[in-house]
């Protein structure tokens, strides 16, 4: 018998594969379209097993949905631009560009050997000059329409990486990449108009029905829309107001001081001249701290007099101004109006400098005592001290109370974003130039279209200064004017490289084109992508960043859809030794190794057998082994009936017993159950397991079977199935049999097989007798059996036979396939 030898009919059916083009995308066609796409990778090194998991996914889906008939647009590439190939460069004194193909090249030859079914002719690296240059035509357009602008900000700085962070690369206040604490900068920064999105990009969440719920939550927590009041203080002394954000308005006549950020400007023109020694030093204290600390719900809160009052607008007192470390400057006004009694950061300020609690939201249950609280009390309650609101409860007192504002002049329905506009320049060498040019007559002017791509200089010094190693470089710096033809120098800076990543999914619809970064008839064709799938890590920000430029790219008419992802699917991880898979952790499992040992098939099964493919699961060599071993089996079980069934056909299939008949409806009830399973939210492990089970009942028949009754069409029927249903999970292997088969067709053009509903009847069903109406016994019969016998059968029944002796049977009343109810006198 043939022996199961992967390694060699693997690359036998990726050569044959790859000859015959099967997986090169048709750009039209008769056939629907289906657009799968999997989140393409960082090249920083070598691929283990946690990420073949996404592309195993990915071709999952694509290999079934071609086999179910459609036109399937499924392509590879790299995010190829980034920090990791400036650092390797520093580090090893090698060129970015050289790390970053070399890596390519790797990763390549990893996942050619996975057989994962990648059009390979749309490859696209975000780091060549022909994608780049769409990248910088990107900027170009998001400028020319005033959603691309610069301005001096507080910048977060990694000193580690020498360069600026978007607010969403620091976590718990420190670089996302290398733990380093992150600094404050002042520098002038390349901003996206994300903000004026926000609404959209909140509100199109609900649209998004393919997305998991946790991802659209994210996402709206990033967003974070606050909805309440702006309103003016006017300032004792000076012809200046305080202008607050609150959620609460409600509160506004329990407001006993304020509190200014220590970045407002404000804080400077209010300060009294006696407090402004106090106030430098703390100014220069806080500048030290960490800002994302400083302003955390448990962080100590401090803050320090500016000597001067402001007055509540409503009840006409005098409050006193604080600046206070909690206060964050970018968001709502930079100030706040402090309520102790009912916010739990003001309450603790209020506590630590002896300032009045006044409570005005009493809670209905237990009248609180200002002296005796505890904490602040932030539920809703009936208000109290508050002039004409006295007695209404609180929430719903909140419109009233701000129309009341609006009527008097004092302040003004508002409604606040967390989400800030999103940095984009990098001071560093490995991205996208900023395509801008500096002319002292002409000002800012954006490079022409023709004039792109503005290309990276080879020749560089990488050393990291603080300023972009291009600021160095006079020959790229060096310019002229496009307006002018006068002297004029470039942007020195690069783009965030979540802006290379933010379009990658059009590119891949025109990927040479030279002219255009894609040709909108396509790509209206080709997008929304029907299938997404990716790491949860990525919830936020490129998701958030490609929603934004899809929205942009719709409302200046280059595409029609203007969501791009229609369906999101976000896989878990792989452990090892209960940890993350990483190579400091030393536990990283390579997929070579694996291919090496069991086969791609293997690899592929096991991963999606390990556990359902959206939860984290841990890697288990005993498991794997299992899994080749199940295949193994399978395939043993095949070439043992190969030349039974070689020559025949799966027509005309007589079912002699009870045997047969029960291995008919396990095949079919397989190609049912796994369909379903994939269909119905990609529950491949159990499809797998599916498989599993028709290999035994398959098992079971031969071991139970002589050779002369083996029912041959049947096992033909079975045979070509089974390798079907296989084919999406081990396809190397499903392509062989499909061969030996003596098919002249490869498995991947093949259709996905349907189930025949007759094959999954019961054969036998349970009647329950009555007699009276009263039970008596059960009988089992075949589906649809005569009614006369039936009733001949039910009285033989010992049971039923006392109850009816020496009586007269009135009628019978048979409910099919249930039930027989004899009534006697
Ligand atoms: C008075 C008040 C009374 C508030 C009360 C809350 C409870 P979200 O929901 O996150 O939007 N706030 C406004 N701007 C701030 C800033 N720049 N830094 C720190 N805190 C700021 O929070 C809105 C509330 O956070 C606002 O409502 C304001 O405090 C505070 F019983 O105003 B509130
Ligand atoms: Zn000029």
């Amino acid at each position: 018998m043939k022996e199961y030898k992967p390694q060699e009919i693997e690359s036998k059916w990726q050569k044959i594969w790859e000859k015959e083009k099967v997986f090169e995308t048709e750009q039209y066609s008769e056939r629907p379209k289906f657009y799968d796409l999997v989140m393409f990778p960082y090249p920083s090194g070598t691929l283990h097993v946690g990420h073949v998991k996404n592309y195993v996914i990915g071709d999952i889906v694509a290999r079934y949905k071609r086999m179910k008939g459609y036109n399937v647009l499924h392509p590879f590439g790299y995010d190829a631009f980034g920090l990791p190939a400036e650092n390797a460069a520093i580090k090893n004194k090698i060129h970015p560009e050289e790390w970053t193909f070399k890596n390519i090249n790797i990763i390549k030859n990893q996942i050619k050997k996975i057989g994962i079914s990648y059009d390979w002719t749309r490859e696209i690296a975000t780091c060549k000059e022909d994608y780049y240059k769409w990248t910088q035509w990107l900027f170009i357009k998001l400028y020319e329409n005033g959603l691309a602008y610069k301005k001096k900000g507080a910048v977060n700085w990694c000193p580690n990486c020498n360069t600026v962070l978007a607010n969403e690369q620091v976590v718990d206040g420190k670089c996302e990449r290398c733990g380093t604490e992150v600094t404050i900068k002042h520098l002038e920064q390349w901003y996206f108009k994300i903000t004026e999105y926000a609404e959209k990009l909140l509100n199109d969440l609900d649209k998004l029905e393919g997305w998991p719920e946790n991802v659209k939550i994210m996402q709206r927590n990033w967003i974070g829309k606050s909805i309440g009041a702006e309103v003016d203080f006017p300032v004792d002394g000076l012809d200046m107001k305080i202008r607050v954000f609150t959620t609460r308005p409600d509160t506004l006549w329990g407001v006993t001081f304020m509190a200014i950020s220590p970045e407002s400007p404000l804080v400077e023109q209010i300060v009294t001249e006696e407090k402004k020694e106090e106030l430098y030093k703390f100014l220069h204290k806080v500048s030290l701290e960490d800002r994302f600390k400083r302003t955390s719900v448990d962080a100590e809160k401090e803050g320090i007099f500016l000597g001067r009052y402001a007055i509540n607008p409503v009840t006409g007192e005098k409050i006193p101004i604080y600046v206070a470390n909690y206060i964050l400057y970018e968001y709502g006004t930079g100030a706040i109006m402090a309520v102790p009694a009912h916010d739990q950061r003001d309450f603790a300020f209020a506590r630590k400098y002896g300032l009045p609690i006044m409570v005005v939201i009493d809670n209905p249950e237990s009248p609180l005592d200002p002296d005796k609280m505890e904490e602040a009390y932030e539920e809703e309650g009936i208000m109290i001290n508050s002039g004409p609101f006295n007695g209404l409860n609180s929430k719903k007192a909140i419109e009233k109370v701000i129309e009341y504002l609006e009527e008097k002049g004092i302040g003004k329905r508002s409604v606040q974003y967390k989400l800030r506009d999103w940095l984009i320049s990098r001071q560093r060498y490995w991205g996208a130039p900023i395509p801008i040019i500096y002319c002292e007559k002409c000002g800012t002017v954006p490079v022409p279209e023709k004039d792109l791509p503005v290309k990276l200089p080879k020749e560089i010094e990488f050393l990291p200064t603080g300023q972009s190693p291009l600021a160095l470089n006079e020959q790229f710096l060096n310019t002229t004017c496009p307006k002018c033809g006068g002297p004029a120098r470039r942007d020195a800076d690069t783009m965030d490289t979540f802006v290379d990543s933010s379009w990658y999914y059009l590119r891949y619809v025109n990927p040479d084109m030279d002219d255009k970064p894609f040709d909108s008839k396509d790509v209206n064709y080709w997008l929304p992508v029907d299938q997404y799938i990716g790491g949860v890590e990525h919830a936020i920000l490129h998701l958030l960043y490609s929603r934004f430029i899809t929205k942009v790219l719709h409302d200046l008419g280059y595409i029609n859809f203007d969501e791009p992802f229609t369906n999101l699917f976000t896989q878990g991880m792989i452990y090892k030794d209960g940890w993350k898979m990483s190579k400091s952790k030393g536990n990283v499992v390579s997929p070579d190794d694996m291919i090496e040992k069991y086969g791609a098939d293997t690899l592929r099964t096991y991963i999606l057998f390990m556990a359902p493919p959206e939860k984290d699961a841990e890697w288990n060599d005993a498991g794997i082994e299992g899994v080749n071993r199940f295949l193994k089996r399978l395939w043993n079980n095949f070439y043992k009936i190969l030349p039974f069934i070689k020559d025949t056909t799966k027509e005309n299939i007589v079912l002699k017993n009870k045997k047969e008949k029960e291995l008919r409806k396990k095949l079919h009830q397989s190609i049912k159950k796994i369909t379903e399973d994939i269909e119905g939210g990609f529950k491949f492990n159990t499809a797998i397991a599916g498989l599993m089970e028709l290999n035994n009942s398959l098992n079971e028949y031969l071991n139970t079977t002589i050779e002369d009754e083996l029912n041959v069409p049947l096992l033909r029927e079975l045979a070509e199935n089974l390798v079907l249903i296989l084919s999406p999970f081990a396809p190397h292997m499903a392509e062989e049999m499909w061969y030996d088969l003596g098919k002249d067709t490869l498995i991947v053009n093949e259709q996905w097989p349907t189930y025949d509903p007759e094959a999954l009847k019961e054969d036998e069903v349970t009647i329950i007798i009555q007699v009276n109406g009263k039970v008596r016994g059960k009988i089992n019969v075949s589906v649809d059996e005569d009614e006369e016998n039936i009733k001949k059968l039910a009285l033989k029944e010992p049971k039923v036979a006392s109850y009816v002796e020496g009586k007269e049977i009135v009628k019978i009343i048979y409910v099919k396939n249930k039930l027989l109810n004899i009534v006697v006198k």
